[in-house]
């Protein structure tokens, strides 16, 4: 029965067309993690690069294509009587030495931008501005040397300014990708790397760990948002600020209390709570001195979804508290067994966290 066969082979097709066009309708919000999207020089050079070799490679395929669709017009068998074969030959040294040369002319003609855009990317210059990130399983943590600032996951920067992150990490391989913004760079254990950002506009970069490092691997995202200097300047004054103690016998100060005594201050700092040194520190774990000021938290990947709301972000808080490797496999914060009542409270000191 070929009819039917060639329906469902038609069928197939249909499908398969219609699945192009949903996924090439997507807006950027849905499609978050586009190298074909540059949002700043440094992508744009690489963007540039990638459209210059692609049409190269298109313009190669048409002609090869061609010449084969040609030749197997031109010499198809015929089933004509006294048709001629074709003159047969073995080997063609002028021809031999022309596609060997034409090729090797454009590898090395695309060799030229190439090379001179890895070299260009490669390295920060002197005068850019300077972040450090360290990948840790499943999170980055970020600082600012120059303004005394460490954060975790949101990657703030100022918009239209050479961004030079210094990269290492203290456990396994990572790799910081944000598309909009840059290709990808390795963060190694015991050595740093370099990666330039710059965004030309004020927005939000989504990121992801793109070398697979444990368990969470795919839980470790990363964001980037870009504020336009005056904004950036206000952040750096937020993050600063060393929050105030909260008034004893509200729910925020019960929350304190639960953070003291459940050993959440054994791996996490809080400014003007706990500073523990490296020999107390169990596990380095985000800095919440900050915490509500940060959209996304558990390596930006938590609450999930676009734009969620505070209700969302509260249930999401709620679910990790009470057991965060049931969300992120592996995870080394461990269900400290927190009762209902505690994770309320804590959620309320939390987000008075700005
Ligand atoms: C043994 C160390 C450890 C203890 C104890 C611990 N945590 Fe964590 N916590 C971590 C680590 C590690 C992460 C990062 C996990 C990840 O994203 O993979 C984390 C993440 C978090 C986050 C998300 C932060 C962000 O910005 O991503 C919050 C909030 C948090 N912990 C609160 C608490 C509270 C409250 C307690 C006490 C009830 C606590 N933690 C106890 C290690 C710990
Ligand atoms: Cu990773």
């Amino acid at each position: 029965m070929p009819g039917r066969q060639s329906q469902r082979l038609w069928r197939k097709y249909a499908l398969l067309g219609l699945a192009s066009l949903v996924l090439a309708a997507c807006s950027d919000q849905t499609l978050p993690l586009n190298t074909l999207d540059p949002r700043g020089p440094i992508a744009e050079r690489i963007d540039s690069l990638f459209w210059l070799v692609f049409w190269i490679a298109v313009i190669v395929f048409v002609l090869v294509q061609g010449a084969l669709l040609v030749a197997i017009v031109i010499f198809r068998d015929r089933k004509v009587d006294g048709q001629k074969e074709p003159k047969q030959i073995h080997g063609n040294a002028l021809l031999e030495v022309v596609w060997t040369v034409i090729p090797t002319l454009i590898l090395a003609g695309i060799a030229v931008p190439t090379i001179g855009t890895v070299f260009d990317l490669a390295e920060c210059q002197s005068d850019s501005f300077e972040v450090e990130i360290v990948g840790r399983q499943w999170w980055f943590e970020y600082s600012y040397p120059d303004y005394g600032i460490t954060t975790a996951n949101v990657l703030v920067i100022p918009t239209q300014t050479e961004v030079c992150a210094s990269m290492t990490s203290e456990d396994v391989v990572h790799n910081y990708w944000i598309p909009n913004l840059n290709g990808k760079r390795y963060l190694v254990p015991g050595s740093d790397t370099e990666l330039r950002l710059n965004a030309d506009e004020s927005g939000e970069y989504w990121g992801q760990c793109a070398e697979f490092c444990g368990l969470s691997h795919a839980k470790m995202r990363a964001r980037v948002i870009a504020l336009d200097q005056a904004d950036f300047d206000l952040w750096v004054e937020e993050q600063q600020e060393v929050p105030e103690p909260p008034a004893e016998g509200t729910p925020e100060w019960e929350g304190l209390q639960v953070f003291m005594q459940t050993g959440c201050a054994a791996c996490h700092v809080i400014s003007g709570v706990n500073e523990p040194t490296r020999q107390e520190v169990t596990v380095v774990a985000p800095d919440l001195t900050h915490f509500a000021s940060r959209g996304v938290f558990a390596g930006a990947t938590l609450p999930s979804g676009f734009n969620p709301t505070q209700e969302e972000r509260e249930i999401a808080l709620a679910a990790w508290l009470a057991d965060p490797p049931s969300i992120k496999p592996g995870s080394f914060m461990p269900d400290l067994g927190l009762t209902a009542e505690q994770i309320e409270v804590l959620i309320v000191y939390l987000e008075s966290l700005e």
